[in-house]
């Protein structure tokens, strides 16, 4: 049975790859923070599926990015043979508010992290979760020679993160793989990007709980697709023999306010009637269009995006307009 660490198990990203690793037959464990508030919601209906809680397929361990001796602590017990590194302060728009924290955690953290591994466990795969932000201001479409031109302390910090993952591979022969990925979403999307704000908004309009929502720029332009297809995509570029960072996206991208329009529209609302701009929403700097040429990822994973833009809306809106019924109940 093959051992997977996972670093933000209780992510977005992370609760679907867990899931999708547990159902492959792997080992999984997962680096989960101290919170005052619970904070495993997403993890939670594994720990009742059978496949994970007899037999412990699903193992939670305390560590922090910011700690590297609870880094090396976790390695050393796992002694994993995959290590896919997704834990970050990951909001754009609070990065400017929290930099030097922002750098801490997604610059030097993943510095710990592939340190750690070079000491406890270097035959270890390991996937760094790199991003689009990276690219900035550089035109669509971008690619894997697109050069990086990042607007946030955050988008700053992942590419740190890019270069530490090549030099580590080529200094010290570790087997690492950055992904860049576009923005990708799902009924699991932290409530405050802006799709899941709005598609949550939605469902408590139809609801009856909730009458504006306040949003930023509608004009940037983002490539989304569906986070497990993302996740997949992570485990493929793990399984190559050759690590090489790739590009994935749809290759499609839409405005803010079509997004908007198409999550009102599926549940019968205008939204002119709803959405009103706050300037608290905007960002010192914006990344105005992101869209992906995952041409070679496609070539090199066979790798194919399952979920387009419609479906992505419906499926989102359709979950949180159940949801606030039901917490509506409640
Ligand atoms: P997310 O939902 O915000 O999850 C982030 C995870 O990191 C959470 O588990 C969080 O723990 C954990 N974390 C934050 N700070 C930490 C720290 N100091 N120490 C340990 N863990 C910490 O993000 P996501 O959407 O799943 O994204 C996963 C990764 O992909 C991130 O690195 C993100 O930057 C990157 N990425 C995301 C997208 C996207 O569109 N989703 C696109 C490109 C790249 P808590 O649950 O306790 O907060
Ligand atoms: O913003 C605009 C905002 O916060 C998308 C992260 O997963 O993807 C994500 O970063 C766009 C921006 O995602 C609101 O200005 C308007 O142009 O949903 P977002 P993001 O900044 O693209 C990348 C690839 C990552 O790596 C990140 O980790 O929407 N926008 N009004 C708004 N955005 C938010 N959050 N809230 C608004 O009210």
């Amino acid at each position: 049975m093959k051992r997977a660490l996972v670093s933000g198990a209780t992510g977005q990203d992370g609760s679907w790859l867990a899931e999708q690793l547990v159902d492959k037959g792997y080992e999984v464990h997962g680096i989960i923070r101290r919170s005052s508030t619970i904070n495993t919601e997403r993890l939670d209906h594994l720990y009742e599926d059978p496949a994970c809680a007899p037999d412990r397929r699903l193992v939670l361990h305390f560590g922090d990015m910011t700690d590297p001796l609870a880094l090396v602590d976790v390695l050393g017990k796992v002694q994993p043979d995959e290590v896919y590194h997704l834990a970050a302060q990951s909001h754009v728009r609070v990065s400017f508010d929290v930099p030097c924290y922002t750098a801490d955690v997604d610059a030097l953290g993943t510095l710990r992290l592939l340190e750690a591994v070079r000491l406890i466990c270097p035959r270890a795969r390991v996937y760094v979760a790199g991003s689009s932000e990276m690219f900035g201001a550089a035109p669509p479409p971008q690619n894997e020679r697109t050069p990086f031109d990042p607007q946030s302390p955050y988008a700053a910090a992942k590419v740190f993160s890019y270069h530490i993952a090549r030099n580590y591979r080529r200094a010290h022969g570790l087997h690492v793989t950055c992904g860049i990925l576009m923005n990708h979403e799902s009924e699991r999307r932290g409530e405050t990007f802006v799709t899941r704000k709005v598609t949550r908004a939605v469902g408590r309009i139809r609801a009856g709980t909730q009458a504006k929502l306040f949003l930023g720029n509608l004009d940037a332009r983002r490539d989304w697709g569906y986070a497990p297809d993302y996740t997949d995509a992570m485990f493929r570029m793990l399984q190559l023999d050759e690590p090489r960072d790739l590009v994935i996206g749809t290759g499609e991208s839409h405005t803010v306010r079509e997004w908007v329009e198409a999550a009102f529209a599926a549940a019968d609302l205008d939204w002119h009637d709803y959405v009103e701009i706050h300037p608290r929403y905007l960002r010192p700097a914006e990344v105005d269009h992101l869209r992906a040429d995952a041409s070679e990822a496609r070539r090199v994973l066979g790798w194919e995006p399952t979920v387009g833009f419609a479906d992505l809306v419906g499926r989102m809106v359709r979950h949180d307009v159940n949801l606030a019924l039901t917490e509506k109940r409640c």
